[in-house]
């Protein structure tokens, strides 16, 4: 009889690779690596089963640091190579890891079909608002006036947010985290969880070339008053439970309203629903500043994935029928290259 040996846990240390780690000191990718490295065992995953696909960036370096299956593939390609992965073995933990610029530059296009398709995947998008890699030119998701060696004298063009951008292309699981927030692993979790593509998207300073960029929202002395870590089933609460997110029922819009001692439901606060898809457009698109910064898993409404669908028609179309590659490779038009004596 054969001894069957339960499988060992993981520890974060089973997660890290001997890969000297290029970043410069103090950029915000280093605690992204070390939360992700932790979410590893408590979601039970296994190195031999997990995959890591990048693109290129600063970021897009991820893969060479978990020891783990890995592609560090080429600008905006990581979803393609993730498919093509996935498909082949759907079995497999596939992660992609991507920046602002990989994902939504020269990447826009595929992250979008990605997203459209629903392959079960996570995405984790390092928002740093600049190019780190390339030595920091402003970027789709840099703020109007970033001065950078492309804009000088300041950017013009209006940055897009990531999270509308892949609602807007039907996602069914968006979530915001920060860096260097406890809640980060969490978050990650329930990318997981969700069966489809889990779009993470996580705010990440680069020390060098954008530095503090998101300190309005991130630094400790302005987190409480600027950050909404939202919850399924509880109030839209902030600033500690001070302030909160009503509907403005005449407009169709939102509104930070008071919380007197504390009394939510007087003020209208409303519940956060995590399937409720308008409310999670309104929750990304909110302009900072008149309103906090919405964290935490905003939409988490799972539908069919690509891949059980492409799954599911293999396995239809080839029920009854043997395979025959020989066939195959002789049906339809073919010909036959005669060896013609070189002309002298
Ligand atoms: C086809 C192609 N075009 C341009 C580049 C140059 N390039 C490398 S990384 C990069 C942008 C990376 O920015 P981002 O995705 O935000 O990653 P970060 O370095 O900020 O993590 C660019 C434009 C490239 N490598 N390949
Ligand atoms: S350039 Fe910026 S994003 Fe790139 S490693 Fe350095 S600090 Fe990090
Ligand atoms: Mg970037």
């Amino acid at each position: 009889m054969n001894d069957m040996t339960p499988i060992a846990k993981t520890s974060p240390k089973d997660w890290e690779t001997d890969q000297e780690v290029r970043w410069c000191p103090g950029c915000g990718d280093y605690a992204i690596l070390k939360a992700v490295q932790r979410t590893m065992p408590e979601i039970g995953a296994r190195p031999e089963n997990t995959v890591f696909v990048s693109g290129i960036g600063c970021s897009s370096r991820f893969p060479y640091y978990m020891e783990t299956y890995g592609f560090h593939t080429i600008h905006g390609r990581a979803p393609a190579v993730a498919t093509g992965v996935k498909l082949a073995n759907p079995d497999l933990d596939v992660w992609i890891i991507t920046g602002d610029g990989d994902a939504l530059s020269i990447g826009g296009n595929h992250t979008m079909h990605l997203i459209r398709r629903n392959l079960d995947c996570q995405v984790l998008l390092f928002n740093n608002e600049i190019y780190g890699l390339t030595k920091g030119q402003y970027s789709p998701t840099s703020h109007v006036g970033t001065r950078s060696p492309s804009t000088p004298f300041g950017s013009l063009d209006r940055p897009l947010t990531p999270c509308a951008f892949v609602l807007g292309s039907g996602a069914r699981f968006v979530a915001r985290a920060i860096d260097v927030n406890k809640n980060l692993p969490a978050v990650l979790k329930a990318a997981y969880a969700h069966k489809g593509t889990g779009f993470v998207e996580i705010f990440q300073n680069c020390i060098v070339y954008n530095d503090d960029v998101f300190a309005p929202f991130t630094e400790k002395a302005n987190a409480a008053g600027s950050q909404m870590w939202v919850e399924h089933g509880k109030p839209l609460l902030f600033a500690g439970g001070t302030k909160g997110l009503a509907l403005d029922t005449e407009k169709l819009v939102l509104k930070v309203v008071d919380v007197e001692g504390g009394d939510w439901e007087a003020a209208k606060v409303i519940v956060h629903d995590q399937t409720n898809r308008a409310v999670a457009h309104m929750l990304v698109e909110m302009p900072f500043g008149a309103f906090p910064m919405a964290l935490g898993v905003i939409y988490d409404d799972p539908a069919p994935t690509f891949e059980s669908a492409v799954v599911a028609q293999n396995a239809q179309a080839s029920t009854g029928k043997t395979a025959n590659l020989q066939k195959l490779l002789s049906q339809g038009q073919t010909w036959q290259v005669e060896k013609q004596p070189h002309a002298m």
